[in-house]
Formats: C-alpha cells, sequence, structure tokens
C-alpha cells in the first residue's frame, strides 16, 4: 500500500488528475490521483492517512519548488485541481472521521484590487494543507472581512493587495478589525508587499508566496 500512497503522493506533485487526463505527457496512460484515492479507499486505508501521507506532501512539494523556481504558477494550478478532484473523494470520509481542519483562513483581496490570481493561488494551496479557506475574493473592505470574522470567530485573515494605491487600505482594515477583535491574526502578501509593510500597519506577519503563507499560517495560529 506504501507503494500506492507514494504513487498519489507523485500525482499530486506533477498535477496528473486522472487517468483519462493527457497531463503530464510522461504519465500518460498511468492512474492518477482519483483512481488511486478509490483503490486506496476500496483497500481500506483511511482518508487521514491519505490526506497526510500523500495529498499534503504532494502540494507542499509544489510549494517548496515553486519557492525555489522549480515549478511555476501552471504547475500549481494543476496540482491544486488534481489535489481537489482527490479531496473532493476524500470529503465524506474525512466527514464521518471528523478530521478537523487546521483552522480556518479567511482571504481576500483588498478593497479597490480586483486581482485575483496571486490569492486563489493562495487559497489553494492553503486548503492542500487542511486548512478551511473562506475565499471572499476581491475588492474586499473591512466590513466584509469583518462579517466573515463574525462567523468565524477564531479565522486567520489573509490579505492580498496588487497595486500599491491598494495595500494603503490594509492599515485601517487591520485597526477595524482589531476594535471587534482584539486577537486576531492577520498576514498580508502580494507583489507589492513587504516585511516591513507588515510591521508597519501591525499586521501579523507577510509571506511571499503560497508556501511562505502555509509556514506562517502553522508558525502563528
Ligand atoms: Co494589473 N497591475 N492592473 N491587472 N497586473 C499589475 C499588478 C502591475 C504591476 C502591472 C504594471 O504596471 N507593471 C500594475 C500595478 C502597479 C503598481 O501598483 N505599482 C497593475 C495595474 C496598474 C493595473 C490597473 C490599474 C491597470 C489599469 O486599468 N490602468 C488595473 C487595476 C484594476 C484593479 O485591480 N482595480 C489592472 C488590471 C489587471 C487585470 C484585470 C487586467 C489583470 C488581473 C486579472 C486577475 O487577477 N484576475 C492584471 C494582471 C494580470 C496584472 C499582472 C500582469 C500580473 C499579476 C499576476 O497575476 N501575477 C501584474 C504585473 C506583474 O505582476 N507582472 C499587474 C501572477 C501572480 C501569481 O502573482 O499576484 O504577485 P501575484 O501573487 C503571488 C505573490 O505576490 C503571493 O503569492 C502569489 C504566488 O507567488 N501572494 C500572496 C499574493 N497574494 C498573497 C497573499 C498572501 C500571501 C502571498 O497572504 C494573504
Amino acid at each position: 500500500m506504501s507503494e500506492k500512497l507514494a504513487a498519489l503522493r507523485t500525482c499530486i506533485e506533477r498535477g496528473k488528475s486522472s487517468a483519462k487526463s493527457a497531463y503530464p505527457p510522461d504519465m500518460k496512460g498511468q492512474p492518477g490521483a482519483t483512481e488511486l484515492v478509490e483503490e486506496l479507499l476500496a483497500a481500506g486505508v483511511s482518508a487521514e492517512k491519505i490526506l497526510n501521507e500523500s495529498l499534503i506532501p504532494g502540494m507542499r512539494e509544489v510549494g517548496r519548488k515553486f519557492q525555489c523556481n522549480e515549478a511555476f504558477v501552471p504547475d500549481m494550478l494543476v496540482s491544486a485541481d488534481a489535489m481537489k478532484k482527490a479531496m473532493a473523494l476524500l470529503r465524506e470520509e474525512l466527514l464521518k472521521a471528523k478530521v478537523e481542519p487546521k483552522g480556518t483562513f479567511i482571504v481576500g483581496t483588498v478593497k479597490g484590487d480586483l486581482h485575483d490570481i496571486g490569492k486563489n493561488l493562495v487559497a489553494m494551496m492553503v486548503e492542500g494543507a487542511g486548512w478551511e479557506v473562506v475565499d471572499l475574493g476581491v475588492d474586499v473592505g473591512a466590513d466584509k472581512f469583518l462579517a466573515a470574522l463574525k462567523e468565524h470567530p477564531k479565522g486567520v485573515v489573509g490579505m492580498s493587495a496588487l497595486l500599491t494605491t491598494t495595500m494603503g487600505g490594509m492599515k485601517a482594515t487591520v485597526e477595524t478589525l482589531r476594535k471587534d477583535f482584539p486577537n486576531v491574526k492577520v498576514i498580508i502578501g502580494g507583489a507589492p508587499i513587504t516585511d516591513n509593510f507588515a510591521k508597519e500597519i501591525n499586521a501579523n506577519g507577510y509571506a511571499p508566496d503560497p508556501q511562505g503563507a502555509i509556514e506562517l499560517l502553522e508558525k502563528i495560529a
């Protein structure tokens, strides 16, 4: 069974979602993530084991490669797609087994900003790392973050900004959130954001990429 778990991990890492999928070309015709999950479940392997020994390590490896320029945006997208399909098969079993998510990550692109490609990648990778993700979309003001926090009071907030004109609004948003939720943890990211800026606005940290966001969440949550 360990061979199948290892093969599934490779499918996630390489973005091989099913046997039918033509991508990646060198794995054509081989079983993909969906077939392997079905076989493992049928053989009695627990959903938790499949999640922790194949899916999460597979996603972690793509994130690591992306950090050191060995993988690129399309690689993360295909991996996240394979992960999503595998997770859909596991979801029911995980619910039965009551496997708790690591936490809730409330994420959005800030007010006035419509860039969502990076934010979506962060959301997908964080979900792949075992977190429940509440994705508020783009153009998200303090009011929407606040409403989500009221629903998920233990959630960690993630804000993404791609414009120098919109990153400024993050400071006021952090202040507004802390009025009602003084201990809320906020992490920020996006091309113009820096570690110094995060300190300046009193955020709990800055992550340069999805893997960095996962590591930061695990450190602060
Ligand atoms: Co716009 N745009 N854009 N744009 N756009 C930039 C950002 C820009 C740098 C281009 C340029 O001039 N060279 C520039 C900003 C300049 C500045 O502010 N200094 C710019 C501009 C000016 C604009 C408009 C104002 C243009 C106009 O209309 N005159 C306009 C603004 C619209 C608005 O938001 N109100 C605009 C519009 C658009 C499109 C709609 C056409 C499109 C967005 C489509 C979409 O997102 N659905 C677009 C695009 C695609 C870009 C570029 C080309 C690419 C951005 C991107 O997706 N990168 C961009 C130029 C560039 O970056 N080369 C540009 C890929 C993505 C994977 O990277 O988003 O950085 P990124 O995310 C990374 C990290 O930053 C990090 O993880 C990701 C993966 O590593 N990360 C986080 C992101 N969020 C995070 C959150 C975290 C942690 C990590 O924790 C919470």
